[in-house]
């Protein structure tokens, strides 16, 4: 995973689903990581693994990340923290100074402090956020859409993560250009718009996709769930392993294959009742019903029905391991079974 060369990995957002998901397999490549986040580990890291407790708003403070594990250059940063979209709608600025001031101090801190001719990855997730319908109608006649197609956010969350691309897009291409040798190559910058993603092992919170994993936590958990969007409501979903596989595989493609920066990644895309009959199958005591929230709804709606991901299975073989069956089948049901049994024992 990640680049050859042997410098510290970053990991913003370490506490968070993803961090849980993807340390591990860093840890397995024998990368030395740094395991950024805003709150402190609540158990320890494992051996590898250094965390570093502070908030990317401050400069200083990212400052700090490469050189946790001594002096040394930056291998890769993988840029996880955000403040997902609906908790950017509660508060814009600091959705604002988060997702946006918050990767342009990460993107600095990478450009200084790779290994010279040497630029480090950045892996940036994106989302489908950055994507904008107008109204249903939009939506519906629109489809799945491709990686160029209306790029006109409603929310912050969204504002931001394209803001992101593009920054990420400026350091790789434009950075310095005003020194006298010109522009550099700053970092080797790839992003992935990941849909909604569904964990067995955690829970997201602060996202407008929330509802699908929620709705499936409810009913391993015996409590009943009130569905804040619409049976009809849309949206791609995959799997946490599945999310995981897709940044390990863009990480390793050699960038002679990369025929872009920001690529789209699909698997399935059921409706809200679609999720809620499968989640009923496997747990027939399920108690789920529709209440949706006019604003989380309108959000909803605004984003794609899917993606169309022709790029990333072209470049890097993106295929995903689950399809909507299977990802309940195989993966959130026998674990999110085991895992709240051991809860209660
Ligand atoms: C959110 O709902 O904000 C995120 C996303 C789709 O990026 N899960």
């Amino acid at each position: 995973m990640a680049t050859g060369s042997s410098g510290v990995v970053i990991v913003t957002g370490a506490g968070g689903e993803m961090g849980h998901a993807l340390i591990p397999h860093l840890l397995a490549a024998g990368k030395r990581v740094v395991a950024a986040d805003l709150r402190a580990p609540t158990s320890p890291w494992p051996d590898g693994v250094r965390a570093a407790t502070g908030d990317i708003r401050d400069r200083a403070f990212v400052k700090t990340l490469a050189d946790a594990w001594g002096e040394g250059p930056i291998e890769a940063v993988y840029h996880l923290a955000a403040v997902l979209s609906s908790a950017g709608e509660r508060n814009p600025e600091l959705a604002h100074e988060v997702n946006v001031m918050g990767t342009m101090h990460l993107l600095s801190l990478a450009a200084e402090r790779g290994t010279p001719g040497h630029p480090p990855l950045v892996l940036f997730p994106s989302s489908i956020a950055v994507y904008g319908l107008h109204d249903l109608d939009a939506k519906r006649n629109a489809g799945a859409l491709h990686e160029e197609e209306h790029l006109d956010p409603r929310t912050v969350y969204g504002l931001g993560k394209l803001a992101g691309e593009e920054l990420g897009g400026y350091y790789a291409r434009y950075y310095r250009q005003l020194d006298p040798q010109g522009p550099r190559r700053a970092v080797d910058f790839r992003s992935i718009r990941f849909p909604g993603i569904l964990s067995a092992d955690t829970l997201p919170s602060g996202g407008t996709s929330d509802y699908g994993p929620e709705m499936l936590h409810a009913a391993a958990k015996g409590e009943p769930y009130r569905c804040f969007v619409r049976p009809d409501a849309r949206i791609p979903f995959m799997t946490m392993p599945d999310a995981i596989r897709a940044i390990e595989a863009i990480a390793a493609a050699p960038v002679s294959r990369l025929s872009r920066r920001v690529y789209n990644v699909g698997a399935f895309a059921p409706s809200a009742a679609e999720i809620a009959e499968l989640v009923t199958r496997h747990f027939p005591r399920a108690r789920i019903d529709f209440s949706p929230h006019p604003a989380r709804q309108a959000i909803v709606d605004s984003w794609p029905e899917d993606v169309v991901d022709h790029a990333a299975r072209r470049d890097w073989h993106w295929t995903p391991t689950h399809d909507f069956e299977s990802a309940f089948a195989e993966y959130l049901v026998p674990r999110i079974t085991s895992r709240y049994a051991a809860a209660v024992r």
